[in-house]
């Protein structure tokens, strides 16, 4: 059997965490239409008869424009240090932009193999694609340009004997039923913070962040109570909306896709809470144990 690290890497909202989702067959990472959905190193394991692969989703690489950024695209370099293949996707329909050659300048120098995936062929013609797969032959030496679709799930059977060609291990990296690095309250917090990038407009930022304080499990329910932290004042009355309508609306969201996930009655109790200062922040997730950014 073999087996390796491939990790995923591109701008922001080209549809990495669609094509994570897509392999495994399951909902792992949360995406929305709006860039920069992804703040976490999200590994999952494939597995067939032939292979094993942990796929490594990444947040999107873009021109920072605070700490934030700078610190997101940080941990998408580094998850594409210790990998054995990089699968660098791009929207095809938006095209190969300056974005795209100044990550490829980057990811060149690690040395590994690059396929180059073409995501979106559904958005645009097959001519068209000939046209582009002919000019980024022209940009560098990837090991594949492969074209696919995450959403609509084209291509993809193909795509994993491909990859499994450059995969360098034999054996298992893990033997037990390893699937994922993320946390059941992690999973639990991404799905809400999925609705509330889902259900608001730009002006809701993406430093929101939620949390989950309480979880109980019994045998024909989960009983969750989560917050829903925000900087700012002006944002929490967006998230609550008039007479609540909006927090409702992200609950119920939220908790048909959690009774999904824990094939079980989901009661969600969701707060919003304002912590202006980043540092109290961070001290009130530590609090709870948890590191907003950590992996
Ligand atoms: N038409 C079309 N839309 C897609 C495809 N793949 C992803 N999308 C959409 O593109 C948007 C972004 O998808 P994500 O998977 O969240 O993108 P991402 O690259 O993970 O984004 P970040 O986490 O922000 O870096 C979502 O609205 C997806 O539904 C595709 O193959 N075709
Ligand atoms: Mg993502």
């Amino acid at each position: 059997m073999k087996s390796g690290f491939v990790s995923i890497v591109g701008r922001p909202n080209v549809g990495k965490s669609t094509l994570l989702n897509a392999l495994l067959d399951t909902k792992l990472a949360i995406t929305s239409d709006k860039a920069g959905t992804t703040r976490n190193i999200i590994e999952g394991v494939y597995e067939d008869e032939k292979c094993q692969i942990v796929f490594v989703d990444t947040p999107g690489i873009h021109k920072p424009v605070n700490q934030l950024g700078n610190i997101l695209n940080q941990k998408a370099y580094t998850s594409s240090e210790n990998v054995d293949i990089i699968l660098f996707l791009i929207d095809v329909e938006k095209g190969f932009g300056k974005g795209d050659s100044f990550i490829l300048e980057r990811l060149k120098e690690e040395r590994l193999p690059i396929l180059l995936i073409l995501n979106k062929v559904d958005k645009i013609k097959k001519e068209e694609l000939l046209e582009k797969i002919a000019e980024y032959q022209k940009l560098y030496d990837f090991c594949e340009i492969f074209p696919i679709s995450a959403l609509k799930k084209d291509n993809l059977t193909k795509l994993i004997p491909t990859i499994q060609k450059y995969l360098p291990n034999e054996g298992k990296i893990f033997e037990d039923n390893t699937f994922t690095n993320i946390s059941t309250d992690f999973y639990i917090g991404e799905i809400i913070r999925e609705k509330v990038l889902r259900k608001t407009r730009e002006e809701v930022p993406h430093a929101v962040t939620c949390v989950v304080e309480k979880r109980v499990e019994k045998k024909e329910k989960v009983i969750i109570h989560a917050t829903i932290i925000v900087d700012r004042d002006s944002i929490k009355k967006i998230i609550v909306g008039k007479n609540a309508s909006m927090l409702k609306s992200i609950g119920i969201d939220a908790r048909l896709d959690l009774e999904e996930y824990f094939q079980k009655r989901v009661y969600l109790d969701l707060f919003v809470k304002v912590i202006e200062n980043w540092r109290e922040r961070e001290s009130y997730l530590k609090e709870l144990g948890l590191d907003d950014l950590e992996n």
